[in-house]
């Protein structure tokens, strides 16, 4: 079945506009299960280590300054292809050319602010969910609804 776990952020823009919930919502009811979930203020150092891959991008800077410019939303969701279902369900980077119905073709206008983070590949969700959650704060647990979704 490809059982998956991917680390979400709801960005500060998101927190700001009151979407915590909405993009959550749309996660659960796609059939995702929340394993993990913290409100936080990102440092710095920690923003630069999950950005990384993007050090030598001219846009790094104003990347760690947006999403530590206020509290995010990190979260661990789990379910059959999780990293790719909630790529999909995020819709492009920009979200000028990303499709009504994913988060950020209803929800965002400009690639800077873009509402939500989610993990790329299978070794990035590893890496940053390790980078956000000792794997105490992990949950493993049944839900009624989980035959149902993911039987
Ligand atoms: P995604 O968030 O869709 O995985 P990445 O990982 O390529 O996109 O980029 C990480 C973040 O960097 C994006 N969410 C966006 O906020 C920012 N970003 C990416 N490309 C650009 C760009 N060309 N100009 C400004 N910011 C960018």
């Amino acid at each position: 079945m490809g059982l998956e776990r991917t680390l979400i952020i709801v960005k500060p823009d998101a927190v700001q506009r009151g979407l915590i919930g909405e993009v959550l919502a749309r996660l659960e009811r796609r059939g995702l299960k929340l394993v993990a979930l913290k409100m936080m203020w990102m440092s710095e150092s920690l923003a630069e280590a999950h950005y990384a891959e993007h050090r030598e991008k001219a846009f790094f800077r104003d990347l760690v300054r947006f999403i530590t410019s206020g509290p995010v939303v990190v979260g661990v969701v789990e379910g059959p292809n999780a990293i790719e279902v909630t790529r999909t369900m995020m819709g492009e980077t920009n979200p000028a050319t990303s499709p009504p119905g994913s988060i950020r073709g209803d929800l965002a206008l400009t690639i800077s602010q873009n509402v939500i983070h989610g993990s790329s590949s299978p070794e990035a969700a590893q890496r940053e969910v390790a980078l956000f959650f000792r794997p105490e704060e992990i949950l493993s647990y049944e839900r009624a609804i989980d035959r149902w979704v993911a039987g």
